[in-house]
């Protein structure tokens, strides 16, 4: 088995002479469609390393010897996602419906290269689950736009196509919002611990999204209300009962913030924040959180939650909200995060019988900030420890007893980031976990395994050491 991760759907060697990436390889787009275009040049940067020569991009019809065949067949627009590879000796040919197909097909022939060439044989391949997310939290700990592209990136390279940004929380306030502009004035500057931290400008974000689309990965921004708000109500006194704003909060406990209907200026707060999220954000789906709200009574809570995904569908986007949120009544279309191990899952099979998807992030599989072992310096523990066969050995169709798998969207792997405050201990956290979660959402259950991933990775942990990304040293792989 070659090193894809995702492992694919199908893989079927030939046992023919490889396709050698010599100095006449032509990547070829036949009808010189733009957006195949730009699948073509990102696939000849990834191949570039490997070829003699600089992978040229051609368009026109040229399947002769050396040729890589981008070709978007358009039959089948319900698997967007899904391709084919066929290498052969004198050429490799990319099949898909369109670019987002192909996109998927370049990242599989980039791990299919080995030493300057392809094995012979044929992929068909398509995705289990459609959302394969990844939550980054950019408030306990601020960490900036070069390295969110960096996340993106190896999303991308890991065939995930969701990243949600958990934008604000009690510590902070990360994206500016141009209707309240001492969101991130004042509660741009905290996080935990007390060192200045930074924010998303609006330009920023619209860039951060512009780069992840061109890698077909969407951008979910999330508004945590109505608890996580001390940044909000730090920022404004008019959201609090006193009238007076409260003190900056740069510790991690949680459910202590709230803010309420009761108080006059929440609605219209509520109305301009989403507007605006939902004014820089192109994507469909606004989260909304609802998560871990101690201080509020549940009739009120519940209201709440149904008031704002109110508020979040007038703006023409689809909530998300945590498990908590699944009490409310949501507007159609809203998919609901599972999280807590410890939580009742009636409330998610209530709302999945209503017609809401469920996207899975157990804690205890798919948490990234959770410790690899006992002892670790980073992370936490409340789920227990997480290694890499946690992250992976799951079904995330049986996952929730009673729950129908046609409501399950897909899997999201999270990483808070309450002990993490740098790039390497990031990246230590998600790295190899999150190619592991990549393979859970994309892989056919019976088309994986974990003894299959530890061969594979020792392959990939070289491309993250080329590009600077710090790992953890999981046990039981041969690691280079
Ligand atoms: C629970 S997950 C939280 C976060 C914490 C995280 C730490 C969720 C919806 N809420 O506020 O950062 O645990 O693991």
């Amino acid at each position: 088995m070659p090193a894809i991760v995702p492992a694919p759907a199908h893989h079927e060697p030939s046992g023919a002479a490889p396709f050698v990436l010599g100095p006449d390889v032509r990547i070829v787009v036949p009808d010189g469609d733009d957006a195949v275009l730009a699948v073509a040049e990102h696939l000849a940067a990834l191949l570039a390393p490997s070829a003699v020569g600089e992978p040229r991009v051609v368009t026109g019809d040229d399947d002769g010897p050396g040729a890589v065949v981008l070709r978007g067949t358009a039959r089948d627009g319900a698997r967007a996602e899904a391709y084919e590879i066929t290498v052969s000796a004198h050429r490799v040919e990319l099949a898909a419906a369109g670019a987002l197909g192909l996109f998927r097909a370049a990242t599989t022939l980039a791990q299919l290269t080995e030493g300057g060439t392809v094995a012979a044989g044929r992929v068909a391949d398509a995705p289990r689950y459609a959302w394969r997310g990844l939550s980054i939290d950019v408030v306990r700990h601020w960490f900036p736009p070069a390295v969110l592209r960096e996340v993106v990136d190896l999303m991308a390279s890991y065939k995930l196509n969701v990243l949600h940004l958990h934008l604000t929380d009690d510590q902070g306030w990360r994206l500016e919002i141009a209707s309240r502009p001492r969101l991130t004035a004042v509660s741009g500057r905290t996080q935990v611990g007390g060192e200045e931290a930074g924010f998303l400008t609006a330009q920023d974000y619209a860039e951060l999204v512009a780069y992840a689309a061109a890698r077909h990965v969407l951008v979910v921004p999330e508004i945590d209300v109505p608890g996580h708000t001390n940044a909000a109500l730090h920022a404004y006194g008019e959201l609090t009962p006193s009238g007076e704003p409260t003190d900056a909060y740069l510790g991690i406990e949680v459910g202590h913030s709230q803010i309420s209907l009761n108080e006059p200026a929440t609605a219209g707060f509520l109305r301009d924040v989403f507007a605006d999220v939902a004014a820089l954000t192109p994507g469909r789906y606004v989260h909304m959180g609802g998560d871990e709200v101690r201080t509020m009574d549940p009739a009120e809570y519940r209201e709440f939650v149904t008031e704002a995904s109110r508020v979040v569908a007038d703006t023409g986007k689809l909530p998300v909200v945590w498990q908590e949120a699944a009490v409310a009544d949501l507007p159609d279309g809203a998919l609901v995060q599972l999280w807590d191990p410890g939580m009742s899952t009636a409330p998610i099979l209530a709302a999945a019988e209503r017609g809401h998807d469920v996207i899975l992030s157990p804690a205890k599989h798919v948490y990234l900030d959770m410790k690899y072992a006992r002892g670790d310096r980073l992370g936490l523990d409340w789920a227990g420890t997480v290694e890499l066969d946690g992250a992976y050995d799951w079904d995330p169709d049986d996952y929730v007893p009673g729950l129908d798998p046609a409501r399950v969207r897909g899997v999201e792997a999270a990483a808070w980031t309450e002990t993490l405050t740098t790039r390497e201990e990031l990246f230590t956290m998600l790295l190899p976990r999150l190619a592991a979660v990549a393979e859970v959402a994309w892989t056919p259950q019976e088309a994986r395994s974990i003894d299959s991933l530890r061969m594979r990775l020792p392959a990939h942990a070289e491309r993250w050491a080329a590009a600077d990304l710090a790992y953890h040293a999981s046990p039981g792989v041969d690691w280079p």
